[in-house]
C-alpha cells in the first residue's frame, strides 16, 4: 500500500473498481452520482424522487448486464434448449428490490443510499409497478420466470407491452372508481428495445392459392387487408444467486412502414400518417377481465399479434443458429399460459406450411410436439369461444387451417368411437349450437403434447368435467402441475424480519430450497423463538396499522385477529360471505353489546373488472358495512372493517406478512388452484377455507389440525345442484343468516335506501349459484372457532410456526422442476462468465 502524502509512482496500487460493476457500498454511491448526473441530467439540488429512483435503477441494470449478455451468448452458442413460456399477462411487480436481492446487494445498497442521506425505501417505493395482468395467472407467469432463471433453465417468456396496464383503483363514496395505469410515464430503465429485431404480423384480407414453380404444388397465400410491426422490448430475468439472467421479451405494436404507401402516393399523406394510430391501438391497454370472456375483436388481434411476434422471433433464433427448421420442437418448448396463446397452434401451422413450405404432417408433427397448454379455470363464463364471422374476418387463414385441424381430428375420432355423434359435436373444435364458434380450449388439447390443471383438485375436475372427452381420447397427455409462488419475492423481499429470524435459526438455504423451512419444526417448542415470531408479526400489523390510519383513517387494533382477503373481487370467491360473517358479528353485539368477542380487523383488498356490477356492489358492500360498523359505539372498537384500495402486487407485499387469518373461501370446484393462499401460509398465517384449488393441498402439508377448514365438498356441490338447490331454506330456517341478509335488505348499511343492495341480496335469495347461503353456518361456526383458537395467543404461534414451516411444497422451484422432467424436458445449463478484460489491457 502506498503511504498516504507520498507521490504515486508510476503504477498505482489502489485498484478503483468499476464503476458499472463494482459492488461495494463506495462504488455504488459514486455511480448513482454518475447516473443521476449522465443520465438524468440533473443536480441533485433539484432531482425528483423519481431521479433518485432511476438513478438507482440504473446503478442496479448495469450490474446485472454482464450475466444478461453472457446468459444469451451462451445459449446461443450452445443451442440449448428453451422454454418459450407464451402468456397474455406477465404481473411482474416492481423490479429494483427483487433485482437487488437476486445480485445480493440488497444491504450495500441499502447503505449507500442512506449515507447519500436518502430514504431507501422511499426510492423502492417510488418505482412504478408494470401491472401487465390481472391477477394469478398473470403473477404465476412472473414467479415462473424467476423460477427459471433461479434454476438456471434456458427461457424467455413472451408478450404484450402494453401501454396501459391494469388500471389504478380509486374508491369514492364506497364505490370503485378507475384510472386509467400510465406505467411508464417517467420512463422504464428495465427494458431495452430491440427495433432492429422488429417483425411484421398481418391482420384481415383474403386467402389465395397457387402453383409453386419450384415444388410444383398447390400452396396458399395469405394477402391481408394490414400489416402491423412488432417491436420487442426485454426486460432482465436475474435468477437469486445465479449467473443465469433470462429475458422477457413483451411485443409493442407499430405501423409498418413499408405497407398501405397507396394512401401516401395518391396524396392522402395526411390520413396514412393518421392509418399507424390504429395500428398501435392493438397494444393500448390489458383487458381488464379476470375470469369472463369477451369476445372483442381488438382482443383477438392482441392474441394473434404477439402469438405471431414470438413464433416468428423463434423461427429467427433458430435461423440465426444454424439450427434447420424440422428442428423446431427440439430447440423450443413452448407452454401456453391458458388459451390467450392458443392462436399458436394455427400460426405455427401456417408458418411452417405458407412460409416454410412444409407439408401438413411433417409441420403437424412439430406443432403437436412443440406445444403444451395449462388450463386455468372451470369457470364456463371464462372458457374462449371466437364468433366464426369475427374470427374469419381477421384470420381468415388460421379459420381455414382450423378447419383442416378439425376434419382430421373428428375422423380420428370417427375410427375411435365408432357412430358417438353427440361426442363428435361435443368435441369438434366447432361448436355449432347457435352462432358458431371456435373453441380455443379444444384447439389447444388437440395441438398439444401436453395438457395440465393448476392444483391436483382441479386437474381431476378437468379430466371429470370440462376436458373429459379429452381425457378419453389421449389420457397420456394429461397431468397435474400444483402451482407454485417464489419466495424470493413473497418472503425475503417482502418480508425480511421473518427472513431474518429463519435465517438466524436454519441458514438461508431455504431460499433456494423451500423445503428447508421444515428444519423450523424444531423450532416450535423453543419459547424464546416463539416469542420473536410473534412479536415481528405484531411489529408488521402495527406498520400496516399505520398504513391503514394514513390511507384509511380507520384505527385498528395490531393486537387484534388481522383478517385479510386480497384478490380480484369475484362472486365464486365469494368476499360477500367474509361480510355476511362480519354483519352477524355485528348483531350478536346489537343484540348484546356485552358479548365476549374476540377482537379482529376485517381487511379486503381488491379490484372488480370494470364491466361488472355485482363485484363492484360488493366493494360497495364492504365500504357501506366498514362506514357502519367503525362508527357504531355499541362496537367499542372490537371490530374494524377496512378496503384498502389499489390492491397490486407492491401493496400485496406489504398485506400477506400481516395476516394473521387467511380468507381462501370459494366455493368448492371453482377455483383453479389459487396461489395467495400459498403466499399467506408462507408469511405464517393460518388459513381459514374450503376444499378447494390448492387449498387441498395446502391442508395435506400443513395439517388438517393446523388449517380451519369449513364448507361443501365438490361432490357435496354437484350433489346439492343436481337435487335442486334452494337458498329460501337456509334463509327460513337459519336465525342469525336471516338476521344478516335482512339488515342488508333492510336498508341497515345504506341509510335506510332498501334498494341500493337489491341486486346482490335478491341473487343470493332467488339464485345463490355460488352457495352461500348454503356454506354460512359451517363458515360462522369455523369463523367461531378461529376466534377462540386465536385467544390463546402461544398456541396461534405454534401453529403460525408451523403453517411457514410445511409450505416447502407451493415454491415456484418445485412447480418449474416438474414442468421440466415431465413436459419440456429441458435441463439446467450453467452460465461462466468471463473475467472482464481490463481497460488499457
Ligand atoms: C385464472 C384466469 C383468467 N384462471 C381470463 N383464469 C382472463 C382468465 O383476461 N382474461 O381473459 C384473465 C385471467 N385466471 C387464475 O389462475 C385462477 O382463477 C386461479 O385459481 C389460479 O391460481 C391462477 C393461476 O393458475
Amino acid at each position: 500500500q502506498t503511504a498516504p502524502n507520498q507521490p504515486i509512482e508510476c503504477v498505482p496500487t489502489i485498484v478503483v473498481e468499476d464503476d458499472r460493476t463494482g459492488l461495494s457500498v463506495e462504488t455504488l454511491k459514486r455511480a448513482f452520482q454518475d447516473n443521476l448526473f449522465y443520465i438524468q441530467g440533473k443536480f441533485a439540488k433539484i432531482a425528483t424522487q423519481n431521479d433518485y429512483y432511476m438513478a438507482l435503477a440504473y446503478t442496479v441494470r448495469d450490474r446485472l448486464l454482464r450475466r444478461w449478455l453472457t446468459t444469451a451468448e451462451t445459449y446461443t452458442h450452445q443451442g440449448v434448449r428453451t422454454v418459450a413460456y407464451l402468456s397474455a399477462e406477465f404481473l411482474m411487480g416492481p423490479h429494483l428490490g427483487n433485482n437487488l436481492i437476486s445480485l445480493g446487494i440488497y444491504d450495500e445498497a441499502k447503505q449507500a443510499i442512506g449515507e447519500l442521506g436518502l430514504d431507501f425505501d422511499a426510492l423502492l417505493e417510488q418505482e412504478e409497478e408494470p401491472g401487465l395482468g390481472n391477477g394469478g395467472l398473470g403473477r404465476l407467469a412472473a414467479c415462473y420466470l424467476d423460477s427459471m432463471a433461479t434454476l438456471d433453465i434456458p427461457s424467455i417468456g413472451y408478450g404484450i407491452r402494453y401501454e396501459f396496464g391494469i388500471f389504478d383503483q380509486d374508491i369514492r363514496d364506497g364505490w370503485q372508481f378507475e384510472i386509467t395505469d400510465k406505467w411508464l410515464r417517467y420512463g422504464n430503465p428495465w427494458e431495452i428495445a430491440r427495433p432492429e429485431w422488429s417483425v411484421e404480423v398481418k391482420l384481415g384480407g383474403h386467402t389465395e392459392t397457387y402453383m409453386d414453380e419450384m415444388t410444383s404444388r398447390q400452396r396458399v397465400r395469405w394477402v391481408p387487408a394490414e400489416v402491423v410491426m412488432g417491436i420487442p422490448y426485454d426486460t432482465p430475468i436475474l435468477g437469486y444467486k445465479t449467473n443465469t439472467a433470462t429475458t422477457l421479451r413483451l411485443w409493442s405494436a407499430a405501423a409498418a412502414e413499408s405497407f398501405d404507401f397507396a394512401a401516401f402516393n395518391s396524396g392522402d399523406y395526411f390520413r396514412a400518417v393518421l392509418q399507424k394510430t390504429v395500428s398501435e391501438t392493438l397494444t393500448k391497454v390489458l383487458y381488464p377481465n379476470d375470469e369472463s370472456f369477451q369476445g372483442k375483436k381488438l382482443r383477438l388481434g392482441q392474441q394473434i399479434f404477439f402469438v405471431s411476434c414470438s413464433l416468428q422471433d423463434m423461427i429467427l433464433i433458430l435461423t440465426r443458429q444454424g439450427i434447420p427448421l424440422d428442428q423446431f420442437h427440439e430447440k423450443f418448448a413452448i407452454q401456453l399460459n391458458d388459451t390467450h396463446p392458443a392462436i399458436a397452434v394455427a400460426e405455427l401451422m401456417r408458418l411452417l406450411m405458407d412460409e416454410h413450405a412444409f407439408e401438413w404432417d411433417a409441420a403437424w408433427s412439430i406443432t403437436q410436439k412443440t406445444l403444451a397448454y395449462t388450463n386455468h379455470t372451470l369457470l364456463p363464463e371464462a372458457l374462449e369461444r371466437w364468433g366464426l364471422g369475427l374470427f374469419g374476418t381477421l384470420l381468415p387463414r388460421h379459420l381455414e387451417i382450423i378447419y383442416e385441424i378439425n376434419s382430421r381430428f373428428l375422423e380420428e375420432i370417427r375410427l375411435k368411437f365408432p357412430g358417438d355423434n353427440d361426442r363428435l359435436n361435443r368435441m369438434s373444435l366447432i361448436d355449432e349450437a347457435g352462432e358458431r364458434h371456435v373453441r380455443m380450449a379444444h384447439l389447444a388439447c388437440v395441438g398439444s403434447h401436453a395438457i395440465n390443471g393448476v392444483a391436483a383438485l382441479h386437474s381431476e375436475l378437468l379430466k371429470q368435467d370440462v376436458l373429459r372427452d379429452f381425457y378419453e381420447l389421449y389420457p397420456e397427455k394429461f397431468s397435474n402441475k400444483t402451482n407454485g409462488v417464489t419466495p424470493r419475492r413473497f418472503m425475503v423481499l417482502s418480508n425480511p424480519r421473518l427472513t431474518k429470524l429463519i435465517t438466524s435459526k436454519i441458514g438461508d438455504g431455504w431460499i433456494k430450497h423451500l423445503d428447508d423451512l421444515r428444519k423450523l419444526e424444531a423450532f416450535v417448542e423453543d419459547a424464546d423463538f416463539r416469542q420473536q415470531w410473534r412479536q415481528i408479526k405484531f411489529d408488521i400489523k402495527q406498520d400496516l396499522a399505520d398504513y391503514i390510519k394514513q390511507a384509511n383513517g380507520i384505527d385498528v387494533d395490531p393486537a387484534s385477529l388481522f383478517d385479510i382477503q386480497a384478490k380480484r373481487i369475484h362472486e365464486y370467491k365469494r368476499q360477500h360471505l367474509d361480510v355476511l360473517h362480519i354483519i352477524t358479528l355485528y348483531n350478536r353485539i346489537k343484540a348484546n353489546p356485552d358479548v365476549d368477542i374476540t377482537p379482529r380487523t376485517f381487511i379486503f383488498g381488491g379490484k372488480a373488472a370494470p364491466g361488472y356490477y355485482m363485484a363492484k356492489l360488493i366493494i360497495k358492500l364492504v365500504n357501506s358495512v366498514a362506514d357502519v360498523v367503525n362508527n357504531d359505539p355499541d362496537v367499542r372498537d372490537r371490530i374494524k372493517v377496512v378496503f384498502l384500495k389499489d390492491y397490486n402486487v407492491k401493496f400485496a407485499q406489504r398485506v400477506y406478512p400481516a395476516a394473521d387469518l387467511s380468507e381462501q373461501i370459494s366455493l368448492a370446484g371453482k377455483e383453479a388452484s389459487g396461489t395467495g393462499n400459498m403466499k399467506f401460509s408462507m408469511n405464517g398465517s393460518l388459513t381459514i377455507g374450503t376444499l378447494d384449488g390448492a387449498n387441498v393441498e395446502i391442508r395435506e402439508e400443513v395439517g388438517a389440525e393446523n388449517f380451519f377448514l369449513f364448507g361443501l365438498t365438490t361432490p357435496e356441490v354437484y350433489a346439492l345442484k343436481a337435487q335442486g338447490y334452494n337458498p329460501w331454506q337456509y334463509y327460513n330456517s337459519n336465525p342469525e343468516l336471516k338476521a344478516a341478509i335482512d339488515r342488508i335488505a333492510s336498508g341497515g348499511f345504506s341509510n335506510g335506501d332498501t334498494n341500493l343492495f337489491n341486486a346482490l341480496v335478491s341473487t343470493l335469495l332467488y339464485k345463490d349459484d355460488y352457495l352461500l347461503l348454503a356454506d354460512y353456518q359451517s363458515y360462522v361456526d369455523c369463523q367461531d372457532g378461529v376466534s377462540r383458537a386465536y385467544r390463546d395467543q402461544d398456541h396461534w404461534t405454534r401453529l403460525s410456526i408451523l403453517n411457514s414451516a410445511r409450505m416447502g411444497k407451493f415454491s415456484s422451484d418445485r412447480s418449474i422442476r416438474e414442468y421440466c422432467k415431465d413436459i419440456w424436458h429441458v435441463k439446467p445449463v450453467a452460465i461462466e462468465l468471463k473475467e472482464y478484460v481490463q481497460a488499457g489491457a
